[in-house]
């Protein structure tokens, strides 16, 4: 069996899908998602330029080896770039070894451990009223687990995804920025001495049962997020994610040492190698990687066994950059994954996407039940993606009210 084509097709429904074909000998074809947010030029040039080249006349079948060959043959190698574009490819690879077999691709890493694994979505609120409404909004569709962010006074452009006052319905698409990114002001004090009263009636209105997350975003330092930890105990957070910036891990030991408020990171890391040491160490409880940019189910699936073996369970990145055919890679692996924890998302749901990436996935009741037909169960209409063409987008920056520059 041989590769005879690829192509990439970037565009979608607010958001630049990079979508990778991979065409076999065989009539089988394979999908996978190489989108890195606003960025996805890059990954796909990465494929078109360097890796599809190399790709025509290889053997699908053998994934493991193909992985090898781009990931010691990049000289060099990793980055989020390099890794989406690998990620990308292994995903197709899977999807068509499952399509050979004639199995979904859960059934290729040892089957099923769960029927349904469990889903967070996103509630925010340009203040906190706006934000009870919208994890009311949640809990009435069936979400037993909800990421709460919410807007802090005094602190206007401030905070992180925070919404305009009334648009907390409108998470799904992101907005193109155009030239420049948008300037946001952030204040650590506001931040610190507003939050906890954000939790506080969050458990008023909904409870003990709901499971609340929450993203600091790469915003404190070691120490303010070791008193944040201890301080916000009492609401029992299903995790506090990003507490500090990712670059420096052994800022975690710092937390680790002052609270028990379970931690989550990994969103921005793209292998097993910037994962190693916060691992072993058992700095954290949740790992936030993902296929798309970190190197595919190989590679993944190789971080998710060395958690395992340290008591840290998954909870991969979903933000809404994520296509639904990375989704479906996640959904198989947490359909199979023992430490599996739970899974962010936001992709499907929305006609344009599901017309672009039609699946028989389900999320229903905060749940997501992966497909039984084969591969990764995800088919992709490139007609549809031809009404959409690609805009250029960026993260907002954030300085301190002084001016100076601060983590996004
Ligand atoms: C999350 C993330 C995202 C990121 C985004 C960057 O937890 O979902 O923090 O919201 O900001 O994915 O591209
Ligand atoms: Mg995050």
């Amino acid at each position: 069996m041989k590769i005879t084509g690829a192509e990439v097709f970037v565009g979608g429904p607010g958001k630049n899908y990079v979508t990778l074909k991979i065409m076999t000998d065989q009539g089988i074809h394979g999908l996978g998602d190489a989108t890195l947010n606003n960025r996805e030029t890059l990954p796909a040039a990465y494929l078109k330029d360097y890796l599809i080249p190399c790709l025509i006349g290889m053997d699908p079948r053998n994934s493991e080896d193909i992985w090898q060959y781009f990931y010691l043959g990049a000289y060099f190698r990793r980055g989020p770039i390099a890794m989406a574009a690998f990620g990308a490819i292994d995903m197709a690879l899977w999807d068509i070894k499952g399509k050979i077999a004639n199995l979904p691709v859960y059934q290729l890493l040892g089957g099923k451990s769960r029927d349904g694994a469990l889903l967070y979505a996103h509630a925010t609120g340009a203040d906190v009223d706006d934000l009870l409404e919208s994890i009311d909004q949640y809990v009435a569709q069936g979400y037993k687990a909800v990421r709460v962010q919410c807007g802090i006074p005094d602190m206007p452009e401030g905070g992180y995804a925070i919404p305009e006052k009334g648009q907390h319905n409108d998470q799904f698409i992101t907005k193109f920025t155009g030239d420049v990114p948008k300037l946001e002001i952030w204040d650590t004090e506001k931040y610190l001495k507003y939050m906890p009263t954000v939790f506080e009636k969050i458990r008023e209105r909904f409870g003990d049962d709901l499971k609340i997350l929450h993203d600091v975003h790469h915003r404190l330092l070691p120490r303010e997020a070791a008193a944040f930890g201890k301080e916000i105990e009492k609401y029992n957070l299903f995790w506090l994610e990003d507490p500090t910036p990712a670059d420096d891990q052994s800022a975690l030991k710092l937390i680790r040492q002052h609270t028990t408020v379970p931690i989550a990171i990994g969103e921005v890391f793209n292998s097993l190698w910037d994962c190693k040491q916060m691992i072993e160490n058992e700095w954290l409880d949740y790992i936030r990687v993902a296929v798309t940019y970190a190197g595919g189910i190989t590679h993944v699936r190789r971080i998710v066994d060395l958690a395992a073996m340290h008591h840290v369970k998954t909870g991969f990145h979903g933000a809404p950059s994520h296509s639904p055919i990375s989704m479906a890679a996640q959904a198989h692996i947490n359909a199979w994954a023992p430490n599996f924890g739970i899974q962010e998302y936001l992709v499907l749901g929305t006609k344009e996407c599901d017309a672009l990436f039609p699946s028989d996935h389900v999320c229903k009741d905060g749940n997501f039940y992966v497909s039984d037909a084969p591969g990764l169960g995800v088919d992709f209409d490139e007609k549809e993606v031809k009404k959409y063409t690609y805009e250029r987008g960026f993260h907002p920056v954030v300085r301190l009210e002084d001016g100076t520059m601060w983590n996004y």
